[in-house]
């Protein structure tokens, strides 16, 4: 093995131990708070993908920082020598990266999203309806509550510790419903009502964290930044009282 191999391989470790120590010793995920538990799927696989380019990065920035400084050339008008092509590498380089991509897709790509729908699964709590619409949503819950997004004090209240099923579509171009504190994004299509589901965890309002809110993810027009609504994570009992007030209003 030359020098400069050795040289870049001692590079390497240096960098990929000081990356590792930044992200395992940092608390990348405090924030935005998670409050889904189907956030934490997403989180953990966040950090796992992170400390895993970790390596890879260094091993980019000790070959590209090394050839920058070593081989160099002093005068302004001077060529450095050509760089030729070295098969072993090319090789080798191709294998790990389709390998470590491949391992990836699996772990925590599949793993993750069969967690989601195994989490997912079973009798939903409680199914809310959210159609979108240029550039509000309408949101129907049981026992004919309906909320309009663009009425005055709108928000979306979900009941905590429940199991609410999200079925959304669109009246007329493609939105997405997404709710940051959840993590979780599905396409409002029209024509076609897609789901997701989150399971609550903690109560959450957008007054204290702006991630409680419910985003429209989709550029759809003019307005889209003004798609949003407050979502607003209360107890079992508080959501009951808030949707038979709802449903005496309504009828
Ligand atoms: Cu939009």
């Amino acid at each position: 093995m030359n020098r400069d191999t050795v040289n870049v391989f001692f590079l390497w470790l240096v960098l990929t131990a000081l990356g590792e120590f930044v992200i395992l010793g940092t608390d990348l995920f405090s924030y935005p708070i998670v409050g889904a538990e189907e956030g934490h799927v997403v989180d953990d696989a966040f950090f796992f993908l992170t400390a895993l380019a970790v390596p890879v990065a260094a091993f980019v920035l000790s070959m590209l920082g090394y050839a920058f400084i070593r081989f160099r050339v002093s005068g302004p008008d001077e060529d450095g020598p050509p760089v030729k092509m070295h098969r072993s590498w090319a090789i080798f380089w191709l294998l790990w990266t389709t390998g470590l991509t491949l391992f990836v897709i699996v772990h925590p790509g599949i793993t993750g999203i069969l967690e989601i729908r195994h989490l997912g699964s079973g009798e939903p709590d409680l199914v809310v309806e959210t159609e979108g619409s240029r550039w509000y949503w309408t949101i129907n819950y049981p026992d004919g509550v309906t909320v309009k997004t663009f009425e005055e004090d709108a928000e979306m209240v979900l009941p905590v510790d429940s199991h609410v099923k999200f079925e959304v579509t669109s009246t007329d171009v493609l939105h997405a419903f997404w709710v940051p504190a959840f993590r979780m994004k599905v396409d409002a299509v029209p024509g076609l009502v897609t789901t997701i589901s989150a399971t609550t965890i903690g109560l959450g309002n957008y007054r204290d964290d702006p991630q409680y809110r419910l985003q429209c993810a989709e550029l759809c027009g003019l307005l889209h930044n003004g798609m949003d609504v407050p979502v607003r994570v209360v107890s079992v009992a508080e959501f009951d009282a808030w949707l038979a007030e709802k449903a005496v209003t309504a009828a």
